[in-house]
């Protein structure tokens, strides 16, 4: 037996783990203690990842499309495969036939996040639809605006400094379910903001395990986050509490001036939360010395996310609370970032609406389409006709996914980089599996960049891949070769390819670090070896902390790095503006004019009428939609997927606990057994979103067992955040009535 250590890869936790192996089996999994930040702690999915190694269903060659189906090949016969299903499509149609959907695993996994990005720019891919506009994109929009971004690869977002705060104001997150993003192993440092006096406000139509924990809950009805948030700016400058601000914030009076509508008064009926409970909040806020905000899922899948992530953010700004201690703090990640490349207070404005989908309808943003208009993308005109989806489930994940469904049917080409044969890959024609997690190198590159505290680490592969066996950044440089049509040189040579370019980037681009450097001298330090790691190395060196290939000599590489077994603690989050800004005035924008123009349609909202609205939840036991093959994560008799119902919802529509409910909006309708709950606000129903594991041809054998219901059956068809085009995931009007 040996025991190696890993990183769990499966959420933003980034748990130390300590496996057991005996030769190549993994027998076991555990939380590694020694971990210094998550000291121990683990959950069911990260134990899990045992059998989701070894789970037989896990494809492990490349399955091709024969005669309507899916069969084993040799991975030489999938390339060429690839070759002849794409090849004629990007030469005959060029980069707009190709759409591209990413999803969320890619995140977790640093080579596709450093070079998948760069190979798309570089194969001039415009119909990029990812995972981000069913998440995060409000997040990432109202960032880009307010501090300035290039692109969703990297970006400058405040987290919240929970382990120094007095008031932490959580909206739309249940860390002690999700960890959220960046408040990983929550439980212990909810607790101890309790213990030093401070209180915790959660705000959730649900009463979820975090608000149960929490001193406040305000049950805000669905989608009313904006206009809460922009009655508390509201009274706190009305009442002369906001704090003085330094000259590298603009905008106040604009801001001010735009959120004049939304008094505690006029946003009490459509929030749900009495003026004068608002009225109290904002003296909380603006009398308690350090305030930290958070909001997550429940504050951006939904109609206003991105004027809910700026205002959440205004609010921190105008109550003294951004950029400090306890209040909210910008990560500095070992990786180089936007905020860390070019110069400080020097930028371009935010790249928007420079090419839209084939229909004309919705506009780029940061690079990417939404992914809610795919389907309409391929369906309603002729433009796309082939599709490779890479880590992503629309079919279970997407608003409307029934027609999701029959787009991927629609579409002339599908390739599948995916190792599941599932609810979206069971309409490829191509499908290459990657290796498991467990067979991957692991850095956070995307995390760190949202981590509370400044730290990185990389945990080298815990079983080797089979020689033959392409790695996740193997499939990524077969997929240039077809696209770009490099024809059969060696990967190696795309690698190199694909490195240089990078490289040129990097020295080329304003304010560099390495502009007085030869590309030729970077490459050469960055030696000879194929793979991610050289493109990493490369980020780490013209990093903050790096050593710029030599200009400081105890700087960090990675070679640095990959000495410490528990990684390098870069200190506690300290602040950071106005270094970071990269916006074109130099300055915070308080008012960014895409996000005031949004205003108006929240005001009008405050009028909207009101029937039973849907919401979403997350399970200690789920990931998403993936993880439902693993026997640990299933086991126990109890229905997971139920739809919660409050009993003055319940009695009207007919239903009892444990009642088979039909749920039915204007996309579509399931069948699912209710859980009569008080923890739920009257008016709103809330079922898990990645069940749904029914129809033909997948290769789930224990999901299917248990197959529960798909949510996005019901959800959409896609109400859009305006400024982001992220989907109103949340907020979907339904009725309930007994099934059957
Ligand atoms: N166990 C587990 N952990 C996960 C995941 C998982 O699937 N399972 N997924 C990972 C991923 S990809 C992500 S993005 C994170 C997400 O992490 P979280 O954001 O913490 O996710 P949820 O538990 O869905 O919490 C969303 C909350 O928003 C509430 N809500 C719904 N609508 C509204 C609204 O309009 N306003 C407000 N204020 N609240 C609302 C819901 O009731 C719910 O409690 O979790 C990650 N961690
Ligand atoms: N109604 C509703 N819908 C939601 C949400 C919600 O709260 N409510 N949450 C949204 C959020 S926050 C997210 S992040 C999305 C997630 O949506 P997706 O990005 O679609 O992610 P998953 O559903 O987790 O599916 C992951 C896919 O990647 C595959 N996979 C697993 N590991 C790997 C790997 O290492 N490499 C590759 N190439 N593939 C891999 C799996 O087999 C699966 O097909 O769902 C969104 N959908
Ligand atoms: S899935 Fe569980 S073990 Fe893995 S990182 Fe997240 S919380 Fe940690
Ligand atoms: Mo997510």
């Amino acid at each position: 037996m040996t025991e190696r250590q890993a990183t769990c890869p499966i959420c933003e936790a980034a748990c130390g783990l300590t496996v057991t192996l005996d030769g190549a089996d993994v027998v076991g999994i555990r939380g590694d203690a020694d971990h210094p930040r998550t000291r121990g702690f683990v959950c069911p999915k990260g134990v899990a990842l045992k059998e989701l190694h070894h789970d037989p269903d896990r494809l492990r060659r490349p399955l091709v499309r024969r005669g309507g189906e899916l069969v084993e090949v040799s991975w030489p016969e999938a390339f060429a495969r690839l070759e002849e299903l794409l090849g004629p499509v990007v030469r005959a149609h060029g980069p707009d036939a190709v759409a591209f959907h990413l999803g969320n695993p890619l995140a977790h996994d640093f080579g596709s996040w450093i070079y998948g990005w760069h190979a798309l720019k570089l194969f001039g891919a415009r119909q990029v639809y990812t995972t981000a506009t069913v998440d995060h994109m409000p997040m990432m929009t109202a960032a880009a605006l307010m501090f300035g971004a290039r692109d969703t690869a990297t970006f400058t977002i405040p987290t919240p400094d929970i382990d120094h705060c007095d008031l932490l104001v959580l909206l739309g997150t249940n860390p002690l379910v999700s960890n959220a993003t960046g408040i990983t192993a929550p439980r212990g440092r909810l607790a101890a903001i309790q213990q030093r006096g401070g209180r915790i406000v959660v705000v959730d139509p649900a009463r979820t395990r975090t608000a149960e924990l929490a001193d406040e809950h305000l049950a805000i009805r669905p989608g009313g986050d904006a206009a809460l948030l922009a009655a508390l700016i509201t009274t706190i400058v009305a009442d002369g509490r906001a704090a003085e601000l330094p000259e590298h914030y603009a905008g106040l009076d604009d801001l001010v001036g735009a959120l004049a509508p939304f008094t505690p008064e006029r946003v009490a009926e459509r929030t749900g939360v009495p003026a004068d409970r608002i009225r109290a909040l904002a003296a909380e806020i603006a009398a308690t010395e350090r305030v930290a905000f958070y909001g997550r899922v429940g504050a951006m899948v939904q109609p206003f996310g991105s004027l809910t992530c700026w205002l959440l953010w205004t609010l921190a700004a105008v109550t003294g609370n951004l950029d400090r201690p306890g209040g909210l703090l910008f990560p500095q990640a070992l990786a180089a970032t936007h905020a860390t490349r070019g110069r400080a207070r020097y930028g371009d404005p935010v790249p928007m609406g420079r090419w839209t989908t084939p229909d004309g309808s919705r506009a780029e943003v940061l690079g990417e389409l939404p992914v809610a208009a795919l389907p309409d993308a391929i369906l309603t005109s002729g433009q796309i006709r082939a599709l490779i989806t890479m880590g992503s489930n629309g079919a279970r994940s997407t608003p409307d996914s029934a027609r999701y469904e029959q787009a991927l049917d629609a579409v002339d080409v599908m390739v599948s980089v995916d190792p599941y044969l599932n609810e979206t890959t069971r309409h490829a024609d191509l499908i290459l599996p990657p290796p498991s997690a467990l067979e991957r190198d692991h850095f956070d590159y995307f995390f760190d960049q949202i981590g509370s505290h400044n730290y990185s680490r990389w945990t080298d592969a815990v079983v080797l891949v089979e020689p033959d066996r392409p790695t996740e950044h193997d499939l990524l440089l077969e997929l240039v070769r077809v696209l770009a049509g490099l024809g059969p040189i060696d990967r190696a040579q795309i690698d190199g390819l694909l490195l240089s370019s990078l490289v040129h980037e990097v020295v080329d681009e304003p304010g560099s670090v390495v502009a007085d450097r030869d590309p030729h001298d970077l490459l050469a330090a960055l030696g000879d070896r194929p793979g991610p790691e050289r493109g990493l190395d490369l980020m780490i060196r013209i990093g903050p902390y790096g050593d710029r290939f030599g200009e400081r000599p105890d700087g960090m590489t990675l070679a640095r790095l990959r000495k410490s077994s528990y990684g390098v603690d870069l200190g506690p989050l300290q602040p950071r503006l106005p270094d970071v800004l990269r916006t074109p005035s130099g300055a915070v924008e308080l008012a960014p004019a895409p996000l005031v123009a949004d205003l108006p349609r929240l005001e009008r909202d405050l009028d909207a009428a009101f029937g039973l609205r849907l919401i979403g939840r997350r399970q200690t036991r789920s990931n998403n939609s993936w993880l439902h093959n693993a026997p640990s994560l299933m086991r126990g008799s109890k229905e997971r997927c139920t739809l919660l119902v409050h009993p003055k919802d319940a009695a009207p529509a007919g239903l009892a606990d444990g009642d088979l409910c039909r749920l039915s909006s204007a996309a579509g309708s399931v069948v699912v057994p209710v859980q009569i709950s008080e923890a739920i606000r009257p008016g709103v129903v809330s079922l898990p979103h990645g069940w749904g594991h029914d129809g033909p041809g997948l290769r789930l054998a224990v999901a299917s067992a248990h197959p529960g219901a798909n949510l996005n059956a019901v959800t959409g068809p896609a109400g859009l955040d305006v400024p982001s085009g992220n989907a109103a995931l949340n907020g979907t009007e339904v009725r309930i009535a007994p099934a059957g």
